[in-house]
């Protein structure tokens, strides 16, 4: 049973149990289009299952059957970006899409019908991905004046291939839930009726592993695709691990004891 932790009249809900957060895009009537207040809404929330301890996989979705997320609300498209309530132009969904990569738990999207556009990028970005079997995928860029030439170029052809990418954006054809199993852009296809059950059977799989071993994994996955950032990201994650041991905790000892540190009882591994 989900505990609800949304927000009222946002664009977004959000709940919790048993270790799991799911996050859905609530605004169906344009398929899960997103602006940019729904952006910073999933931004909030993906924050807030981050930095909850009792919370070990995090669940994004789209309210309904008939979309995961259609990408950006094309209605509050301005000349520069997408347009807040003041006006401002934004394209913050690139920050959603790093934040994603680079939140320590594993990030799982459950997709029901469309994830086009920006909502497919969001989809692709997560660690692994869930499709009910009416499922179907594409951009539109090219097709709406658009494109996104970060993750959702370099990204998507680490996971599909070079041509099956340049395909995918140069014909803004759709696809469905089988051909996207096909080509590796879907963990799983499942029936709709069972979609929820199932993500929630591979996210209480994954609550049974090590928390660290998956982070760490997340990390190695990333950095041979993010460059210095990926680097960054693993490294900073050695550096944890490296403060959890006696050897680390010496040096900060000694400094805070105002005493030369001993490292000799530490061994030198070959
Ligand atoms: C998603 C899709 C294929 C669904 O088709 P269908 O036939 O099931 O529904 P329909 O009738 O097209 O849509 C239902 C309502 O939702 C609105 C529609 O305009 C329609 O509204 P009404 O006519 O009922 O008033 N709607 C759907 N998607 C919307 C959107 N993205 N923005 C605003 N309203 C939307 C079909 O609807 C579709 O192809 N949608 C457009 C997909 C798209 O081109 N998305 C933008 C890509 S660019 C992007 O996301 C992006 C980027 O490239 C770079 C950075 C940031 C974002």
């Amino acid at each position: 049973t989900w505990e609800d932790h949304s927000i009222p009249d946002a664009d977004i809900l959000y709940h919790k149990a048993e270790g799991i957060a799911k996050i859905t895009i609530n605004r169906p009537e344009v398929r899960n289009a997103f602006r940019p207040r729904t952006i910073k809404e999933l931004r909030q929330a993906l924050a807030d299952a981050r930095f909850d301890e009792n919370i070990g996989v995090i669940i994004l979705t789209g309210q309904g059957d008939l979309a995961f997320c259609s990408g950006g609300d094309q209605r509050v498209r301005g000349d520069s970006g997408y347009q807040d309530e003041q006006g401002v132009h934004h394209l913050n969904v690139l920050d959603l899409q790093k934040e994603i990569r680079s939140c320590p738990k594993p990030v799982i999207a459950m997709v029901a019908g469309y994830a086009i556009g920006g909502g497919h990028v969001l989809h692709l970005i997560c660690d692994l991905t869930i499709a009910a079997d009416n499922a179907r995928f594409g951009q539109t860029g090219p097709k709406v004046g658009s494109f996104d030439g970060g993750f959702g170029a370099s990204y998507m052809a680490s996971v599909v291939g070079q041509k099956k990418a340049r395909e995918i954006w140069f014909l803004c054809r759709q696809y469905d839930a089988q051909a996207a199993l096909d080509m590796g852009l879907v963990n799983t296809v499942v029936p709709l009726a069972q979609l929820e059950q199932e993500t929630v059977t591979w996210c209480r799989r994954i609550l049974e592993h090590s928390p660290i071993a998956l982070r760490m994994l997340k990390s190695a996955f990333n950095a041979g695709v993010d460059g210095q950032a990926g680097i960054q990201e693993l490294a900073g994650n050695a550096t944890m691990l490296f403060y959890m041991t006696e050897e680390g905790q010496e040096g900060r000892n000694a400094y805070l004891e105002k005493r030369p540190p001993d490292f000799s009882k530490f061994r030198r591994q070959p």
